[in-house]
């Protein structure tokens, strides 16, 4: 048995996607393929309606046994590193503001899940009006997609390079370390286009767009992967650049499961 190797450890604080392709799923998945050894608080459960269109019901757990998953994964175990995905009520925004302070959680990953995938409007505008008061201050990475930074920023579109940056530097000054602005999906363009923002310098990434690649968790799975990086050690940049290499593979080599839906490869960087 080892005992000696220091095990980087990981806490997602997510909504499970119960078909496994985004949430913590796609988080934990991450985490594991990354060599970080991942720990869950689950803050809703997702299950899509077969009688309603596949519509994404949003069943919230609890406040009391959330709070109790924090408390075993900080006091019990501790990490590294942490991220949110979806969080379904402004109480547990609150909440999670608080523990974020009693334990002086570091490498703090706010992806400010407000859409899912098919989505273009806010889903529960009470928990976003309480992360963007109470967690993009205590954010050492926030990862908004163009519509969650637009919302952040209080701008009506976020589409343009120039648009992205003004959004980054706004939501950078409401007290996030560091913010990672994804366009891709929701843009007609044939490239997607990243920008992250230090509050220094604007480091864009272009790329070609992945022409058919099934991207249900690809935001989930870009900010696990940072959030893994950080947990490692590696500098906010770094574990950016290398969450994008993560994220592409996947996407490239992501597959069909059945008629109707496909899946990232999480595991593609094995090959
Ligand atoms: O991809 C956003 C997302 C996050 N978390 C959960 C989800 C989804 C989208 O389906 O179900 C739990």
């Amino acid at each position: 048995m080892e005992t000696l190797t220091k095990i980087h450890k990981a806490m997602t604080i997510a909504g499970s996607d119960v078909s496994g392709g985004a949430g913590m799923e796609a988080d934990l998945k991450t985490f594991e393929e990354m060599g970080v050894y991942g720990m869950t608080a689950l803050t809703v459960i997702v299950a899509q309606n077969p009688e309603n269109s596949w519509a994404h019901d949003i069943y919230p757990i609890e406040i009391g046994v959330i709070d109790k998953q924090i408390d075993t994964i900080c006091q019990g175990i501790g990490v590294d590193a942490m991220k949110t995905g979806m969080l379904g009520s402004a109480a547990l925004v609150e909440m999670i503001a608080a523990k974020i302070k009693k334990y002086q959680l570091k490498n703090v990953v706010i992806d400010p899940v407000m859409v899912c995938k098919g989505i273009d409007a806010i889903m529960v505008p009470e928990a976003a009006a309480a992360t963007k008061e109470l967690l993009v201050p205590l954010a050492d990475v926030m990862t908004p997609n163009t519509l969650e930074a637009a919302y952040l920023a209080g701008m009506k579109c976020v589409d343009t390079l120039d648009e992205i940056k003004e959004a980054a530097a706004r939501i950078q000054q409401m007290g996030a370390k560091c913010v990672i602005i994804k366009s891709g999906s929701r843009n007609e363009a044939a490239e997607t286009l990243d920008v992250l923002f230090d509050g220094h310098e604007y480091v864009v990434n272009k790329s070609k767009k992945i022409v058919g690649a099934f991207n249900n968790g690809a935001g989930c799975t870009f900010s696990a992967a940072i959030t893994a990086g950080l947990a490692k050690g590696l500098p906010i940049a770094d574990a950016a650049a290398q969450a994008k290499e993560f994220i592409t593979q996947a996407l490239q080599q992501s597959f069909r499961l059945n008629e109707y839906a496909g899946a990232l490869r999480h595991w593609s960087h094995r090959a």
